[in-house]
């Protein structure tokens, strides 16, 4: 093919992905066209000539990934997919932002082949894009041999102004920018526009040189139409391996419409019928009919197909060589893969004896990690700066660094934010269960990665410890009183909070046993002891959620006291106390509403029973929520002010959690008060 036909076939691809991208938004008469217009050609040659990817096999552990963190260009990435041929028909083009459809407003991955994350809140899909690099070093360490380079793929983004302007970014390219990652290549669309108008209003810095002193590679490409320039930018990102790489690409939104280009009206609406007819004309494309894809505007496509299934027969190759050489490797690689956990890994959780001075149970948690960490090789986490509080240390593993990349404790700084987006980017490579710790306080600087670790289903661990006022003397700017609501309220993130040091045993368990969803455990920072109850009951009542730790003698419960974590010895003390008064009350342990919303009717009338209707639940929180389990006519023991800075034990006096006031409490519900 001569210089000139190639180049023709180049800008008819271009076109075909601008105008199927306008044809859906206008068809659905919602969504976004003019970053498709304008981003086209840099998308093209990427998933064309660069992208190691094999649309036949999207799992392909080595294939490269991309991340289009600006997701509501999605009608780029549908193009892109129904294009390259991974199995995105048509009709789902058509489709676009439908009820049930394959083409949501916004990317979602496992709704559709071939979308590596689910993006859309802006700046979500830098960060993960920086837990893939993170995930590949990882698993470069673990599985690369000599000769055998199963894990060196590369990730390839296109972020936009938005992406660049939101804090996550920062942070999480300042942690890629100290980590060297030199796999990761961000390509950002730098188009002057966003949806107030010029992002001039608000938005001036030199991005450029802002990732030039995070320690990025940084190159500039000024005109995103100009495809050689392109070319050969990319052609650079793709030989730096040093250093994470950022072209600043200056293209133009709504690139083509006469009206439109260039301006806020571009960004996120259908350009309107006329306009899509004049951009077509401008363009050199005709104006009928819609979605037209030029037989020969596939061509490219197919051979980019061509070439990935080369490369991943090859790697496959690569691996059974690999699996001759090195079988314990790739034994545990294979394991990874299938998604099953090391047989026997539950035999190392510890049991904890009775012990009324007891421990935190985020000093039971470091423990449980410490003890599984060596029959759990995939397990690798760290904290945002508060590791010794948190207890998230892997003992004898070395930090996570360029020099260390088979450090399995992973110091994220302080950056809760970026923590959570790059968890969910290491959790997406299916070979790494990752951990994170903070106070609970901030998992609300987390909150937005949280959401969609839950929407994506992504196995994530969150350590929050500090979960109550009880951390004390650091006072109510770090006292939650409304996080474990908020948290509950997410949709598909279980949240543990265990009793005891036996509880948090239990709660690894289920944390580590739950591959498809996130879990939060919430910890507290001072000593509970460690309860005679939870020796013979927790292995087989944590699980469901809650269970009856204690009932009363002589008769059926009359009461039903509902409690989580450091309320439940509070509260099993009270009910003894007020059971030598003749009251008789069941504590019932309730470390997670998840768990226990999901478990049979009859489970939970047998722990709840329904003819009980006095009920009081005593949690250290805002009361919100909790009338689900106590009904209209039960009693909630929570805490409706912020906090106090105190020692906790006046504190537990100040608010009423000492065993002598939650027996008060019981006394006045049984009218004996
Ligand atoms: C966290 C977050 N805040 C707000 C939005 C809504 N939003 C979508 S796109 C956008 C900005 C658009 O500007 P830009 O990123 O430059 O995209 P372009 O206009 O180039 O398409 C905003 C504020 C969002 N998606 N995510």
């Amino acid at each position: 093919m001569g210089e000139q036909a190639a180049q023709g076939i180049d800008q008819l691809a271009i076109n075909t992905i601008r105008f199927l991208s306008v044809d859906m938004v206008e068809k659905a008469q919602s969504g976004h066209p003019g970053a498709p217009l304008g981003q086209a050609p840099l998308a093209y040659l990427l998933w064309t000539r660069h992208m190691r990817h094999n649309p036949d096999n999207p799992d392909w552990p080595n294939r490269d990934r991309f991340v289009l963190s600006a997701g509501h260009a999605s009608a780029l990435l549908y193009s892109l997919l129904h294009l390259g041929g991974y199995g995105l028909p048509m009709e789902e083009l058509q489709r676009f932002r439908q009820f049930g459809s394959k083409t949501p407003g916004h990317p979602e991955h496992e709704l559709t082949r071939g979308v590596e994350t689910t993006t859309g809140p802006l700046g979500q899909g830098l960060g993960n894009s920086v837990g893939m690099a993170m995930a590949q070093r990882m698993a470069a360490a673990h599985f690369n041999r000599d000769g055998f380079p199963l894990f060196d793929y590369r990730i390839w983004v296109i972020a936009s102004d938005g992406d660049m302007m939101e804090g996550v970014t920062s942070e999480a390219s300042s942690l890629a920018g100290h980590h060297r990652f030199g796999q990761l290549k961000v390509f950002y669309d730098d188009n002057d526009i966003s949806i107030d108008g010029p992002t001039s209003l608000a938005f001036s810095e030199d991005v450029g040189k802002r990732y030039e002193a995070y320690g990025w590679h940084v190159l500039r490409v000024k005109d995103g139409n100009d495809l050689e320039e392109l070319e050969a930018a990319i052609t650079a990102a793709e030989a730096e391996t040093e250093r994470p790489t950022l072209v600043v690409v200056k293209t133009i939104i709504g690139y083509g419409s006469p009206e439109k280009a260039g301006t806020a009206e571009a960004h996120g609406s259908p350009l309107g019928g006329e306009e899509v007819k004049a951009t077509k004309r401008a363009l050199g494309w005709p104006e009928e009919p819609t979605f037209l894809v030029p037989q020969e505007a596939l061509a490219p496509f197919e051979q980019a197909r061509e070439r990935g299934r080369k490369l991943e027969a090859e790697w496959s190759d690569l691996l059974k060589r690999y699996e001759e050489a090195h079988p314990e490797q790739a034994a545990d690689l294979e394991r990874r893969l299938e998604g099953r956990l090391p047989d026997g890994w539950q035999d190392a959780l510890p049991a904890f004896p009775p012990d009324e001075k007891g421990m935190a149970t985020r000093a039971a948690s470091g423990k449980v990690i410490n003890a599984i960490a060596s029959r759990l090789p995939e397990l690798a986490g760290g904290s945002a700066d508060l590791a010794p509080s948190n207890n998230t240390l892997i003992k004898g593993s070395p930090d996570f660094a360029p020099a260390h990349p088979d450090g399995r404790n992973l110091r994220f700084g302080v950056r809760e934010h970026a923590m959570g987006s790059t968890m969910n980017g290491i959790s997406l490579s299916r070979l790494w269960i990752p951990y994170g710790g903070t106070f609970l306080i901030f998992s609300d600087y987390m909150r937005p990665p949280i959401r969609l670790a839950a929407l994506m289903k992504l196995q994530v661990i969150y350590i929050f410890t500090h979960d109550s006022i009880f951390l004390g003397e650091d006072g109510p700017t770090h006292q939650p009183i409304s996080q474990l609501a908020s948290l509950r309220s997410i949709v598909n993130l279980t949240v543990l909070r265990p009793a005891d040091a036996n509880e948090t045993t239990e709660a690894w368990r289920v944390a580590v046993e739950h591959r498809h969803g996130p879990t939060a455990l919430v910890l507290t920072r001072q000593n509970l002891p460690v309860l005679e109850e939870t020796v013979r009951l927790a292995r087989e009542g944590f699980a469901h959620g809650a269970y009856v730790l204690h009932d009363p003698e002589g008769g059926d419960p009359e009461i039903l006291l509902l409690a989580t974590g450091s309320e439940v010895w509070v509260t099993l003390a009270a009910a003894k106390k007020v059971a030598d008064e003749g009251i008789r009350a069941r504590v019932v342990s309730m470390p997670s509403w998840e768990l226990f919303d999901r478990q049979p009717q009859a489970y939970r009338n047998a722990v709840l029973p329904p003819s009980v209707r006095k009920r009081l639940a005593v949690e250290a929180a805002t009361p919100f929520g909790w009338h689900k389990y106590v009904g209209t006519e039960g009693e909630i023991h929570g805490i409706e002010r912020f906090g106090a800075s105190a020692p906790y034990k006046d504190l537990a006096r100040e608010f009423g959690y000492t065993p002598g006031q939650v027996a008060e409490r019981v006394r006045k519900i049984m009218g004996k008060g």
